[in-house]
């Protein structure tokens, strides 16, 4: 006789339902026992980890596995198997196997709905649940009616279009959902289409851009057994109020885009009511679109003081529409005047400044949507140079040295200049240089004072500047 104590420590039990097929039952598997006067098994199972157990086995078992059914579903199951000697001695208890029954999830359609004709139709199968687990699928079926098409057959919330019937007509669906264990539940809701209702058509869905008038037209709804009363024309959605134009309570009505910038959507519902005062509502969207202008200004640069300088803005541009204005401000310099700040293309006169500073401008572009787009241009101002001249004596004695100097003369904007020497009157002599910043002369002799003249011109190789000076000549030998 053997006594078989304790199973082997490799004992594997197996959970049916893991199999993805039940969750009403186990399928226990254990090591095989290999003694040679073994006779059978005993499977013995609690609802409670520990005992007490009870034997679930009517017959013996000669294999080793078992599969234990009938169960409810959600139910713990403690197992633990014996093995029985030909003798009919039944060894100590196997390691416990511990089990929860999966839990199907639940289905729900959602509650039955009435629809009118050609309107949009909500499947909600979103409170669908599972208790100890996730539903991780779901499928929705047509059951019954016309056939129509699903925006989603797998999504639990799905829509579909109410088709046009002659008489009342239900339309079923049957909704299935998986839960993490791949056990199924089902559902099914009844869709009903009225025939009595009223069907409020609010136009297909249109693109606008802003500035535009856009018409809102409902007459396209109808009542199927009787006649359109009333409409009515709310606005549901949309980045500001719009005013409906004319009348919102006429089959037609219209309003004028407000200007965006980039993307919006306008939304408004229509409500019908038929002779039986019944209603029905459609919605319409309106998707403004509208890219802001760019505003592009030719470069500026240097201009020379009295001088006309251009202002070109006619590389603006419109991705998605067209500009319908332009306008030019000052924004830095003393002002100017601009000759047409409303064109493209402008021009204004450079003035003259104390101070070098730079002249701004800015152009503002604008689209048919009334979007703006801005740029900036700038010009510096090139001032006149100003001559000076020293003399080192205005009234000389014949044959004195005398010395023009010029080096005082100026740029404001501190450019280097060039130099050009010149005698305007008198009896002429010789300059020691006719292009340096300086130059000397020796004063003629004279019979009786006479008169000399001198001009500077002085450049910045932009603008020049002219200065005179006279030289007295007194006849006479100088005192020294
Ligand atoms: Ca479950
Ligand atoms: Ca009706
Ligand atoms: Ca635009
Ligand atoms: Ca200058």
């Amino acid at each position: 006789m053997t006594f078989w104590h304790r199973l082997a420590l490799g004992l594997v039990i197996a959970l049916m339902a893991a199999r993805g097929v039940w969750s009403a039952g186990a399928a226990l598997d254990w090591a095989d026992n290999t003694e040679s006067d073994f006779d059978h098994y005993n499977v013995y199972r609690s609802a409670v980890p520990g005992g007490p157990y009870a034997r679930i086995n009517a017959a013996p078992i000669r294999v080793s596995e078992y599969d234990d059914v009938g169960l409810d579903p959600g139910d713990l199951c403690c197992y633990v198997v014996t093995a029985v000697d030909k003798s009919g001695n039944e060894s100590g208890v196997s390691n416990e196997v511990v089990i929860r029954l999966n839990r199907p999830p639940v289905a729900d359609a959602g509650p039955d709905q009435i629809v009118s004709m050609r309107r949009p139709a909500i499947l909600d199968g979103s409170a669908s649940y599972d208790a100890d687990g996730d539903v991780v699928a779901t499928l929705w079926l047509q059951s019954a009616g016309p056939e129509v098409e699903l925006d989603s057959s797998i999504s639990s919330v799905t829509t579909f279009i109410a088709p046009m019937v002659d008489q009342p007509t239900t339309l079923a669906f049957e909704l299935i959902v998986w839960d993490d264990q791949m056990t199924t539940a089902s559902d099914t809701v009844e869709i009903g289409i009225d025939t009595a209702l009223p069907i409020a058509n609010a136009g297909p869905d249109q693109q606008a851009r802003g500035g535009q008038q856009v018409v809102l037209d409902g007459s396209g709804s109808m009542d199927p057994n009787g006649e359109i009363s009333a409409w009515l024309w709310l606005q549901i959605a949309g980045p500001e109020e719009v005013n409906l134009s004319v009348s919102s309570i006429n089959p037609v009505t219209s309003f004028t885009v407000p200007s965006t910038s980039g993307f919006a959507v306008y939304t408004f519902e229509l409500h019908v009511w038929d002779n039986d005062n019944l209603e029905g509502v459609d919605t319409v969207n309106v998707a403004i679109n509208n890219d802001p202008p760019q505003a592009r200004v030719a470069p500026g640069g240097e201009i020379d003081e009295g001088r006309t300088g251009t202002l070109d803005g006619s590389g603006s541009s419109d991705p998605d529409g067209t500009l319908a204005g332009y306008l030019w401000m000052q924004t830095s310099g003393p002002d100017v005047v601009i000759d047409n700040a409303v064109e493209p293309v402008t021009t204004f006169v450079a003035p003259h400044m104390d101070t070098p500073e730079p002249l701004s401008f800015l152009l503002v572009v604008w689209d048919d949507g009334l979007s703006t787009g801005t740029a900036e241009v700038s010009f510096t101002v090139n001032q006149k140079p100003r001559a000076q001249i020293l003399v080192s004596d205005a009234r000389p004695n014949e044959t004195k040295m005398v010395s023009l100097d010029g080096s005082r003369s100026s740029d404001p904007e501190g450019r280097p200049l060039t130099y050009l020497w010149e005698q305007t009157a008198g009896p002429a002599v010789a300059l020691s240089a006719t292009s340096s910043a300086s130059a000397t002369f020796v004063a003629p002799r004279v019979p009786r004072v006479t008169t000399l003249e001198f001009r500077l011109t002085v450049s910045d190789g932009r603008l020049s500047h002219s200065a005179t000076v006279n030289v007295t000549v007194f006849p006479g030998r100088p005192n020294e």
